[in-house]
């Protein structure tokens, strides 16, 4: 049950109650994320502000420059999480291999696993445009008592329990699921508080909204370029409208609201893509099809493919059912 301007704390007390049997240990590790997410927004929001702009000097796991605030930002989400005693382990797209978490007692008998993106789009940070962080949980499937290991999170994306976005934009939101539906908090910043302001989210079956970095186009597969083409031809409801940010979190976010496609495929420059489907598809295929939406990787749900690696890439087309249904045609046909 959803009350329009509940705040946070009080949607998951009153959602606790939905999950049987729940020790509330997701809603700790929800309220991990809200505090995590409240500290790196204060940062991010005073970026320019201080030297905390520009890069590290170190490079992360992907041999990518990494940002300052890549770097604090991971640092207080790992901070957060570990201090909550649920997490028994976590993956960042900011650390090469996956980080133990031991229980106080020394036991291992946390019972939760949490990857994320701790900063996503953060090349953005320097020209004042949106980021945003993804996470997404799994409860661990190898025994309680024994360290977390690699198995515990190559899990189908499917197997999630939750999974969310927080979205640092003209106003920082929080929006999540757990698996019954999908929920948008916007963070009132004189007060630090998240208030319920997008109850039960859905993504409109259809849309107008194209959303890939076309100065890739001569790199994509043909049934990519005839899908973009057919978006741009004076037919029916179309020429859409073409809309790309450059940060994964801000264009999904708009398409989810307004309806739209999210594109970023396999090209000659790369053939898996660009995105990584532990800590940036699958959560985000996970609040899309909870809204009613379509994530896959062109053939397939992306909830469905099983991982082999932490940092893997691959394709994505997601949002409006019947947008991403059609993409996929183009590419069954073409490709
Ligand atoms: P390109 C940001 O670096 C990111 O990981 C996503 O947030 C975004 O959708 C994508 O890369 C943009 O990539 O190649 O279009 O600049």
């Amino acid at each position: 049950m959803t009350k329009k301007n509940q705040t946070l704390g009080e949607f998951i007390i009153e959602n606790q109650k939905a999950f049987p049997y729940s020790t509330g240990e997701l809603s700790k590790l929800i309220n991990a994320i809200r505090l995590a997410a409240k500290v790196v927004n204060y940062e991010v929001n005073k970026a320019g502000l201080v030297d905390i702009l520009g890069s590290s000097g170190d490079i992360n796991a992907q041999g990518e420059d990494q940002q300052k605030l890549d770097v604090l930002a991971n640092e207080k989400f790992i901070q957060s999480l570990t201090n909550r005693e649920i997490v028994c382990g976590i993956a960042s797209e900011e650390e090469d291999d996956f980080v133990v978490i031991n229980s106080k007692d020394n036991n291992h008998q946390n019972k939760y696993v949490v990857l994320f993106d701790p900063l996503d789009g953060s090349s953005n940070i320097d020209v004042n445009v949106s980021v945003g962080t993804i996470f997404s949980v799994y409860r661990r499937i190898t025994p309680i008592g024994t360290p977390v290991s690699i198995e515990d999170f190559l899990q189908p994306g499917r197997q999630q329990v939750a999974a969310g976005y927080v979205v640092y934009g003209t106003s920082t939101m929080l929006v999540y699921t757990t698996g019954f539906g999908v929920n948008g908090f916007t963070l009132n910043p004189a007060i630090g508080t998240f208030y319920l302001s997008h109850p039960n989210m859905q993504y409109p079956k259809d849309g107008r909204i194209y959303s890939v970095n076309e100065g890739n186009y001569v790199h994509f597969p043909v049934g990519v370029k005839k899908y973009i083409k057919y978006c741009q031809e004076e037919e029916e409801d179309r020429p859409y409208t073409s809309r790309y940010i450059g940060s994964l979190v801000s264009d999904f976010h708009r398409n989810m609201i307004k309806g739209g496609i999210f594109i970023y495929p396999k090209s000659s420059l790369s053939n898996n893509g660009k995105l990584r489907l532990l800590y940036e598809c699958n959560p985000m295929a996970f609040i899309a099809e909870q809204a009613g939406g379509r994530a896959s990787d062109g053939y397939k749900p992306i909830l469905d493919v099983v991982p082999t690696e932490l940092h893997q890439r691959i394709p994505f087309f997601c949002g409006s059912e019947n947008m991403v249904a059609k993409a996929e045609e183009f590419i069954a046909k073409y490709n």
